[in-house]
């Protein structure tokens, strides 16, 4: 079973996060980001699955019943999405994350499976979790821990381990300050990518040891890894990128996404020629919700001017009309007006921009509607009066700042 952990609200996203858990938000043109942790457990032949949600959990909820609603019960599949819902006492929410396992220990009972996936819903890669599940049954271990190389001062927001010859992990410390090396390549660490397999019964036995220590802060990276890598056998499994063409000799890929301006190179990235993340690669799809909609539309405004794409990702249900669109991803339904213009952008689903507007180094939240003439990208100043600026100087617009702008 492929238990995922959807309910962190992924602060740095700032504004965009304010309505809905980061696993919501969406992610390279068509998908969310919990997608990806999904299509991989599916690709991977997993068939069942929970999900646990938290912070603000309505859009991923409505997102997930629409766009994976096809699993079914008598062909031994389940997919149960499991808010925290004060089942253990009166007034708990998921405390942390190993809190978000024990309290639906009965549900994942029922279910009855021998080995637990855990999984984040909030990064982006492509990944075979079956690679992970053989070599935690062949190795025999208690847990084993999925893990990246990373250069070692970006380390300090992850779980930092120090394994020996076989891999077995010596030394696990949860978000170091200062993060010890790899041995022999000192510069770099080895991070955990906060997934995890368990033996399920292994795992229930942690948790319950865990409940009972009021000491703990009941989570996976703080709590229980540190504990087992002291009394018991961890592992660590390395992550090997399912998208990787043979003989190219390209990194592997995976992404936080954590932070506006991470976020918004992330999708810009997937307008390359090459791009690094795969989304047309028929062996690994991302499963998503497919809306009923219309194919994208490019004509002329009534004034004769094109209305045209290059190097962008345009979704369906758009409507080009008369508009310039560059280096950028419009999400399903946005429609753009005659002369105005995108560039370096990211425009979510449902939005409007309207005639003459210019935009630059932009994302602009679901359902904003641009008004005619805007121009953002070109005034560091007066755009962070009214939206949001990022450390990089990426402006994000969202509905209420645009409507705080207007009633100004
Ligand atoms: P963090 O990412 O900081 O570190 P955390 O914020 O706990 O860990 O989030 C892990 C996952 O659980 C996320 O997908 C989040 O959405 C979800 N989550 C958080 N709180 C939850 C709750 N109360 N209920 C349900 N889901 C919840 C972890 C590990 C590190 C590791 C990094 C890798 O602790 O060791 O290096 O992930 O990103
Ligand atoms: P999310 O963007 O995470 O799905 P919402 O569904 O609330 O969250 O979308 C945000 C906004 O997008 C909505 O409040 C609404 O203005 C707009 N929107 C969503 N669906 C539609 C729709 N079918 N038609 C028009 N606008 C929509």
């Amino acid at each position: 079973m492929a238990y995922v952990l959807a309910g962190g609200r992924g602060s740095r996203l700032m504004e965009l996060t304010d309505n809905r858990a980061k696993p919501a938000v969406y992610f390279g043109g068509v998908s969310r980001i919990i997608d990806f942790a999904l299509s991989n457990a599916i690709n991977s032949g997993i068939r069942r699955i929970g999900v646990a949600t938290q912070y603000k959990a309505h859009s991923l909820i409505r997102h997930m019943q629409r766009a994976w609603n096809f699993m079914r019960p008598e062909r031994n599949e389940s997919f149960d999405i499991l808010p925290a819902s004060q089942r253990v006492s009166e007034n708990q929410w998921y405390e942390g994350t190993a809190d978000a396992v024990f309290q639906n220990i009965d549900i994942i009972q029922s279910l009855a499976p021998k080995y637990m996936v855990i999984l984040a819903g909030d990064h982006v890669y492509k990944m075979d979790y079956e690679l992970m599940l053989r070599q935690h049954v062949d190795s025999g271990a208690d847990v084993t821990v999925g893990c990246l190389v990373v250069p070692r001062m970006e380390a300090t927001g992850f779980g930092v381990m120090h394994v020996d010859e076989k891999d077995g992990i010596t030394d696990f410390v949860e978000k170091p300050a200062d993060p010890p090396g790899i041995p022999g390549d000192p510069e770099m660490a080895l991070a955990s990518m906060g997934i995890y397999v368990f033996n399920t019964d292994f795992l229930f036995d942690q948790l319950r040891r865990d409940a009972a220590d009021p000491e703990s802060g009941r989570d996976f990276g703080g709590d229980i890894i540190p504990y087992i890598v002291k009394h018991g056998k961890a592992v660590a499994h390395r992550f090997t990128d399912s998208c990787i063409r043979a003989a190219e000799e390209i990194e592997e890929y995976w992404r936080d996404v954590g932070t506006l301006d991470a976020y918004f190179e992330a999708n810009l990235d997937l307008t390359d020629v090459v791009p690094r993340l795969d989304l047309y690669d028929r062996e690994w799809p991302i499963w998503t919700d497919q809306i009923v909609a219309a194919p994208a539309k490019f004509v002329h405004d009534e004034d004769g001017r094109r209305g045209t794409a290059v190097s962008s990702l345009i979704s369906q249900n758009c409507i080009v009309s008369g508009a310039t669109v560059s280096n950028s991803l419009l999400y399903s339904s946005v429609k753009m007006g005659s002369f105005s213009s995108v560039e370096r952008a990211v425009i979510l689903p449902h939005c409007n921009i309207g005639r003459g507007a210019r935009l630059t180094n932009v994302i602009v939240d679901s359902g904003v509607r641009i008004p005619e003439g805007l121009v953002v990208g070109e005034d560091p100043v007066l755009d962070a009066k009214h939206f949001r600026r990022s450390e990089k100087g990426v402006t994000l617009i969202t509905k209420a700042m645009m409507a705080k702008m207007q009633g100004e």
